[in-house]
Protein backbone atom coordinates (compact mmCIF):
# COMPACT_ATOMS: atom_id res chain seq x y z
CA UNK A 1 0.00 0.00 0.00
CA UNK A 2 1.17 3.22 -0.47
CA UNK A 3 1.80 5.83 1.81
CA UNK A 4 -0.91 8.02 0.98
CA UNK A 5 -3.59 5.10 0.71
CA UNK A 6 -2.05 4.52 4.21
CA UNK A 7 -2.82 7.64 5.93
CA UNK A 8 -6.40 7.22 4.20
CA UNK A 9 -6.97 4.40 5.36
CA UNK A 10 -5.73 5.73 9.04
CA UNK A 11 -7.69 8.48 8.49
CA UNK A 12 -11.20 6.51 7.87
CA UNK A 13 -10.92 4.69 11.40
CA UNK A 14 -9.63 7.70 13.48
CA UNK A 15 -11.77 8.07 16.60
CA UNK A 16 -13.75 10.78 16.60
CA UNK A 17 -12.47 14.21 18.40
CA UNK A 18 -14.63 16.11 20.25
CA UNK A 19 -13.79 20.15 21.39
CA UNK A 20 -14.32 21.41 24.31
CA UNK A 21 -13.89 25.51 24.09
CA UNK A 22 -15.19 28.37 25.20
CA UNK A 23 -14.83 29.83 28.76
CA UNK A 24 -12.55 27.23 30.09
CA UNK A 25 -9.18 27.21 32.03
CA UNK A 26 -8.30 24.14 30.58
CA UNK A 27 -9.93 23.52 27.16
CA UNK A 28 -9.61 20.36 25.81
CA UNK A 29 -10.10 17.24 22.95
CA UNK A 30 -10.93 14.35 23.76
CA UNK A 31 -12.31 11.12 22.18
CA UNK A 32 -14.74 8.42 23.43
CA UNK A 33 -11.48 6.76 24.78
CA UNK A 34 -10.99 8.97 27.42
CA UNK A 35 -14.80 8.82 28.64
CA UNK A 36 -14.09 5.76 31.02
CA UNK A 37 -11.46 8.46 32.88
CA UNK A 38 -14.64 9.26 35.20
CA UNK A 39 -17.29 7.83 36.92
CA UNK A 40 -19.61 5.57 34.68
CA UNK A 41 -23.47 6.22 34.37
CA UNK A 42 -25.77 4.07 32.47
CA UNK A 43 -29.44 4.77 31.50
CA UNK A 44 -32.20 3.01 30.25
CA UNK A 45 -34.03 5.59 27.82
CA UNK A 46 -37.17 5.74 26.32
CA UNK A 47 -37.87 8.86 23.72
CA UNK A 48 -39.99 10.10 21.23
CA UNK A 49 -39.07 11.51 17.84
CA UNK A 50 -41.57 13.06 15.39
CA UNK A 51 -40.57 11.35 12.24
CA UNK A 52 -40.20 7.78 13.86
CA UNK A 53 -42.08 6.79 17.11
CA UNK A 54 -41.05 5.95 20.50
CA UNK A 55 -37.42 4.89 20.52
CA UNK A 56 -35.73 2.50 23.28
CA UNK A 57 -31.52 2.83 23.76
CA UNK A 58 -29.17 1.88 26.54
CA UNK A 59 -26.42 4.04 27.31
CA UNK A 60 -22.96 4.46 29.29
CA UNK A 61 -20.30 7.07 29.94
CA UNK A 62 -19.78 10.04 32.24
CA UNK A 63 -22.02 12.81 33.23
CA UNK A 64 -21.65 15.62 31.11
CA UNK A 65 -21.51 17.69 34.18
CA UNK A 66 -17.97 15.52 35.52
CA UNK A 67 -16.41 16.24 32.00
CA UNK A 68 -16.90 19.86 31.78
CA UNK A 69 -15.81 20.73 35.22
CA UNK A 70 -12.85 18.76 34.61
CA UNK A 71 -12.07 21.59 31.71
CA UNK A 72 -12.92 24.29 34.43
CA UNK A 73 -15.46 26.67 33.45
CA UNK A 74 -14.45 30.18 34.29
CA UNK A 75 -17.16 31.11 37.25
CA UNK A 76 -16.30 31.73 40.80
CA UNK A 77 -17.07 27.95 41.98
CA UNK A 78 -17.44 29.73 45.55
CA UNK A 79 -20.09 31.91 44.14
CA UNK A 80 -23.08 29.95 43.12
CA UNK A 81 -25.10 32.76 41.21
CA UNK A 82 -21.91 33.26 38.91
CA UNK A 83 -22.71 29.64 37.70
CA UNK A 84 -26.04 31.03 36.48
CA UNK A 85 -25.10 33.28 33.14
CA UNK A 86 -23.62 29.93 31.80
CA UNK A 87 -24.60 27.97 28.54
CA UNK A 88 -23.85 24.81 27.41
CA UNK A 89 -23.57 24.32 23.65
CA UNK A 90 -23.33 20.73 22.01
CA UNK A 91 -23.04 20.29 18.13
CA UNK A 92 -22.78 17.07 16.00
CA UNK A 93 -20.87 16.28 12.70
CA UNK A 94 -24.43 17.12 11.04
CA UNK A 95 -24.29 20.70 12.93
CA UNK A 96 -27.59 19.56 14.35
CA UNK A 97 -27.21 21.77 18.00
CA UNK A 98 -28.41 22.49 21.04
CA UNK A 99 -27.99 24.80 24.40
CA UNK A 100 -28.22 23.32 27.88
CA UNK A 101 -28.26 26.44 30.72
CA UNK A 102 -25.07 24.64 32.89
CA UNK A 103 -27.77 25.18 35.72
CA UNK A 104 -29.45 22.53 34.09
CA UNK A 105 -26.88 19.96 34.81
CA UNK A 106 -25.59 21.23 37.58
CA UNK A 107 -25.90 19.30 41.43
CA UNK A 108 -26.78 22.17 43.16
CA UNK A 109 -29.48 23.15 40.89
CA UNK A 110 -31.42 21.24 38.39
CA UNK A 111 -29.35 18.07 38.90
CA UNK A 112 -30.51 16.78 35.40
CA UNK A 113 -28.51 13.47 34.44
CA UNK A 114 -27.42 13.91 31.66
CA UNK A 115 -24.55 11.59 29.87
CA UNK A 116 -21.88 12.54 27.24
CA UNK A 117 -22.13 8.53 26.06
CA UNK A 118 -19.32 6.49 25.03
CA UNK A 119 -21.67 3.66 24.40
CA UNK A 120 -25.40 3.26 22.91
CA UNK A 121 -27.13 -0.45 23.63
CA UNK A 122 -23.63 -1.77 24.17
CA UNK A 123 -21.94 -0.34 20.98
CA UNK A 124 -18.76 1.74 21.55
CA UNK A 125 -19.38 5.52 20.01
CA UNK A 126 -15.56 5.70 19.67
CA UNK A 127 -16.14 5.86 15.29
CA UNK A 128 -19.23 7.76 15.62
CA UNK A 129 -18.02 10.04 18.25
CA UNK A 130 -20.28 10.38 21.84
CA UNK A 131 -23.93 10.78 22.08
CA UNK A 132 -25.51 13.54 24.35
CA UNK A 133 -28.40 11.87 26.43
CA UNK A 134 -31.29 13.34 28.74
CA UNK A 135 -33.12 10.47 30.58
CA UNK A 136 -35.73 13.20 31.46
CA UNK A 137 -36.33 14.45 27.84
CA UNK A 138 -39.75 13.04 26.65
CA UNK A 139 -38.63 14.08 22.29
CA UNK A 140 -35.15 13.13 21.22
CA UNK A 141 -34.10 15.95 19.64
CA UNK A 142 -31.55 16.71 21.96
CA UNK A 143 -29.97 13.33 21.93
CA UNK A 144 -27.02 14.82 19.90
CA UNK A 145 -25.17 11.77 18.04
CA UNK A 146 -21.60 12.27 16.72
CA UNK A 147 -21.05 15.25 19.29
CA UNK A 148 -17.50 17.29 17.42
CA UNK A 149 -17.90 20.07 20.02
CA UNK A 150 -19.45 21.39 23.32
CA UNK A 151 -18.42 24.99 23.82
CA UNK A 152 -19.55 26.59 27.40
CA UNK A 153 -20.12 30.01 27.25
CA UNK A 154 -20.36 32.48 30.32
CA UNK A 155 -21.32 35.84 28.42
CA UNK A 156 -25.08 35.84 29.30
CA UNK A 157 -26.57 38.02 29.82
CA UNK A 158 -24.69 39.84 26.79
CA UNK A 159 -26.33 42.92 28.01
CA UNK A 160 -24.70 43.32 31.74
N1 LIG B 1 -26.35 14.64 15.24
C1 LIG B 1 -27.68 14.50 15.30
N2 LIG B 1 -28.22 13.93 16.39
C2 LIG B 1 -29.55 13.78 16.47
C3 LIG B 1 -30.42 14.22 15.45
C4 LIG B 1 -29.83 14.83 14.31
O1 LIG B 1 -30.50 15.26 13.35
N3 LIG B 1 -28.46 14.95 14.28
N4 LIG B 1 -31.78 14.08 15.57
C5 LIG B 1 -32.31 13.92 16.94
C6 LIG B 1 -33.69 13.46 16.95
S1 LIG B 1 -34.85 14.54 16.38
C7 LIG B 1 -34.05 12.24 17.46
S2 LIG B 1 -35.66 11.82 17.68
C8 LIG B 1 -33.04 11.23 17.82
C9 LIG B 1 -33.31 9.94 17.09
O2 LIG B 1 -32.54 8.94 17.66
P1 LIG B 1 -32.57 7.46 17.06
O3 LIG B 1 -31.92 7.54 15.72
O4 LIG B 1 -31.80 6.67 18.04
O5 LIG B 1 -33.99 7.05 16.96
O6 LIG B 1 -31.72 11.66 17.51
C10 LIG B 1 -31.46 13.00 17.79
N5 LIG B 1 -30.06 13.22 17.60
MO1 LIG C 1 -36.82 13.29 16.26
Amino acid sequence: MSQSLAAAGTAAVAPAEVVLAGDLARPARITVADLPAWPQHAAEVSFECSASGIRHHRFTGPLLYDVLAAAEPAFDAARRKDRLRFLIAVTGADGHHALLSWAETDPDFGRAPVLLAATIDETPLDRAGPQLVLPQDRCGARYISGITAIRVDGGYPAWT
